[in-house]
């Protein structure tokens, strides 16, 4: 089967899941087509069934706003027509899903019947999706969709709160590669971050807003305190340079490592003691669990998805969004005592253990069958 995936280049949790699916699937023998405007980051190294198309969106001085949408459209007409595609996998609903739809009805005019899966993953539903600008589109396309998927239950019922969905959506969960997280030891790199033994306290994401960045660095505030830690931060985003000054201002700024963009997250993951997720809202939260894999247990809000994976007091901990003061002393508690935290760190790698990637590819398989199937 060939399958044409589509999603955002970029270190977005969308574009992470989406390439890692793609590349499991080569694995199995699957023709993989990526079609989006820039090598997904996490495309790395050679596979002879992987296959990469860049959308290119030619500039003209009439244009203010190239037509990404309408380019992505017409490159994937060409793709399907020229590589025998099944069928076309969008991640993050805006604005794959309608660039999907648009050119199934081009193909169907040439009589080539291509159908369509829209996976939804967070704010394509939760924040950019419900502005009235983009929710007729949105709710046009997924109604559209031969099949729409959902990255949890708690996104699912979002979707199904917030528009007017006459389809089914599955839910299907994140996942990981538990193999590639297997807990080693990374004593020297450990070293470089904490010289003196201290607890190393991890952040990554794409420090939007919704991530709450200042919400970490008042934790970690509070942990320093207590327990001899140092604060390492893996990405870039809108709110880096707001931490770095709120770092200065408590001054815990030779407390805390800004890394920027990683590719090698694994060996990041082995180093952390503990990784904090203060979202607003994770509709799921990959990040937390590749933290888990690599036995990092996590102390997070009780946002969206999160309680999905994290076991209050189990394997994590959970604490309303905003409360700094609970998150701290959840942290202290287990950075403070180290047969938890070791109890801890070994649950949080059994529990990731149950979104491994072989668990859970083979229902995106079954969906593709499926939806093949009733559309032959
Ligand atoms: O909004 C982001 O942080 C990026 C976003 C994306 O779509 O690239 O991530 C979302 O998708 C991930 C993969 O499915 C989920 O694990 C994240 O929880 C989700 N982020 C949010 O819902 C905020």
């Amino acid at each position: 089967m060939n399958i044409g995936i589509v999603c955002y280049p970029t270190f977005g949790g969308s574009g992470v899941l989406a390439t890692e699916l793609g590349k499991a699937l080569a694995d199995k023998g699957y023709g993989i087509h990526f079609i989006t405007y820039q090598q997904p980051v996490r495309l790395t190294g050679f596979s002879a069934n992987i296959f990469y198309h860049e959308v290119r969106v030619p500039s003209y001085p009439l244009f203010d706003f190239p037509p990404y949408e309408t380019a992505l459209a017409s490159t994937l007409v060409d793709v399907v027509k020229n590589n025998n595609v099944d069928l076309l996998h969008v991640h993050y609903a805006i604005p794959h899903a309608s660039a999907a739809f648009m050119a199934k009805q081009i193909l169907a005019d040439e009589k080539i019947n291509v159908p369509f899966i829209t996976t939804l993953h967070g704010t394509d539903i939760t924040l950019v999706g419900r502005d009235k600008t983009y929710a007729p589109v949105v709710t046009f396309s997924l109604n559209k969709s031969d099949a729409i998927t959902a990255v949890s239950d708690n996104l699912r019922k979002e979707t199904l709160e917030h528009f007017n969905i006459q389809k089914e959506i599955s839910v299907i969960h994140n996942f990981v590669d538990i193999t590639r997280f297997a807990v080693k030891p990374m004593d020297v790199f450990k070293k470089v971050i904490a010289p003196n033994g201290e607890k190393v306290i991890l952040h990554a994401s794409n420090f939007r807003k919704v991530k709450r960045i200042a919400d970490v660095i008042y934790t970690f505030n509070k942990i320093q305190k207590a327990i001899p830690s140092k604060l390492l931060l893996v990405g870039d985003g809108p709110e880096r340079h707001m931490a770095e000054e709120l770092c200065r201002e408590l001054g815990i700024f030779e407390e805390t490592r800004f890394v920027g963009k990683q590719q090698d997250m694994e060996d990041i993951y082995a180093i952390a003691d503990l990784f904090l997720l203060p979202s607003e809202y994770e509709s799921f939260g990959l990040a937390a669990l590749e933290a888990m894999a690599a036995g990092t247990p996590v102390v997070a809000t009780n946002a969206g998805g999160i309680p999905e994976i994290i076991t209050h007091n189990k394997n994590g901990f959970l604490s309303e969004i905003g409360d700094v003061e609970s998150m701290s002393q959840h942290a202290i508690s287990l950075l403070g005592n180290d047969n938890m935290l070791k109890a801890f760190s070994s649950a949080a790698r059994k529990q990731a253990e149950t979104f491994d990637i072989h668990n859970i590819v083979p229902q995106y398989e079954s969906l593709y069958e499926k939806v093949l199937k009733s559309n032959r």
